[in-house]
């Protein structure tokens, strides 16, 4: 028996390099070892404003890049959160037993609902409540997220333990697995923040479908410092993040790019790493173009998809639901 990985992005806006190094690429890793279901969380996207036709269009452009970027849904179950009910009803009787202070204490809340202010909704509180839904609908055993993400699957672990102690053995325990590297890629334009894709201003990420020369210009523009040396330190944060995209990009050893670029200065740095970006980039881009060439394609995919996902949530659902007494 395989273990089961699950995780998912939401379909918020555009997809950047830090989705695919921090978590698309290590999906597409696993996915021989495990058994998969990568989610599109549309529900979760809500819970900041969207616009209903640009959300439809995300979804399934997200869907295109999963895979694109190497998620062969024969193999591995890739479907929308909202096509199955049981994520929603799973993630309310979670809330029943989730203190509000663990919450409290989510950093991600804290940062989001400083920016939107008296925007906030209770579903941006309650998010980490729905993603253990999504979690522990499946028996999974494995989340690969970005660093962004651990303490949001540990309260996933931290809610089926607590359920489980009331009500016995019921839901499976997940581990949070985070890249060595590649866990964080920060901005372009500011090296300290985390590359967003909820960030608008035009030189702060890679998207994954952004022609070559837009990747070119965005990384020659890329903030750096007024030192001169190239080597991986992480207190000079924006030659660092250049660093580690140009090392996951290569596949070149961090001892080897320190060599290469001995002596070069960070015009070099930038020219060199666009090249490795656009052309790293161009294989995924090109079967991105194939694979929504017929819209209709990606729409099948969804269905079979949530077909195949929905008896493991709805018998998960009905045990929990037994347990509790409902019904
Ligand atoms: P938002 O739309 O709120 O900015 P986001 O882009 O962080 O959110 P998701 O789209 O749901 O959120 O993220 C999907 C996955 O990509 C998560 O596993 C997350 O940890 C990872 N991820 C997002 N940004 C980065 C980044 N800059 N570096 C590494 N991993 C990232
Ligand atoms: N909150 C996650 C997206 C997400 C997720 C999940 C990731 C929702 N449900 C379940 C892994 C497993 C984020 O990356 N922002």
């Amino acid at each position: 028996m395989k273990k089961r990985v699950f995780s998912g992005i939401k379909p918020s806006g555009n997809l950047h390099i830090g989705h695919y190094l921090g978590a698309i690429k290590q999906w597409v890793q696993m996915q021989d070892n495990y058994d998969n279901i990568f989610c599109i969380v549309d529900l979760h996207a809500i819970t900041v404003p969207q616009d209903p036709k640009v959300l439809k269009a995300w979804t399934r452009e997200i869907t295109g890049l999963y895979l694109a970027a190497g998620i062969d849904p024969k193999q591995s179950i890739v479907f929308v959160q909202s096509h199955i009910c049981a994520h929603a009803e799973l993630a309310w009787i979670l809330n029943c037993f989730i203190p509000m202070g663990w919450m409290q204490r989510m950093t991600q809340f804290k940062e989001k609902s400083q920016k939107l202010k008296e925007q906030v909704s209770t579903g941006l509180f309650d998010y980490p409540a729905l993603m253990a839904a999504d979690i522990l609908l499946y028996d999974t055993d494995v989340v690969p997220v970005g660093e962004d993400q651990k303490q949001h699957v540990e309260l996933a672990r931290d809610v089926a333990q607590r359920f489980n102690s009331i009500y016995g053995e019921t839901f499976k325990l997940p581990e949070p697995v985070i890249p060595k590297v590649g866990a964080r890629i920060m901005g372009l334009d500011d090296p300290t923040r985390k590359m967003d894709k909820s960030e608008t201003a035009p030189g702060h990420a890679i998207n994954l479908l952004d022609p070559p020369d837009v990747i070119r210009s965005k990384l020659m523009r890329a903030t750096t410092d007024s030192l001169k040396e190239i080597r991986f330190d992480g207190n000079r944060p924006g030659v660092y993040n250049l660093l580690v995209i140009y090392e996951l990009f290569s596949g070149k050893s961090r001892q080897e790019i320190e060599a290469h670029f001995d002596g070069k200065g960070y015009a070099a740095l930038k020219k060199e790493l666009g090249d490795v970006v656009v052309e790293g980039l161009r294989p995924l881009q090109e079967r991105y173009r194939k694979l929504t060439a017929d819209p209709s394609h990606i729409d099948s995919i969804l269905a079979d998809g949530a077909d195949r996902a929905r008896p493991m949530a709805e018998k998960t659902l009905a045990l929990v639901k037994e347990r509790v007494g409902l019904g």
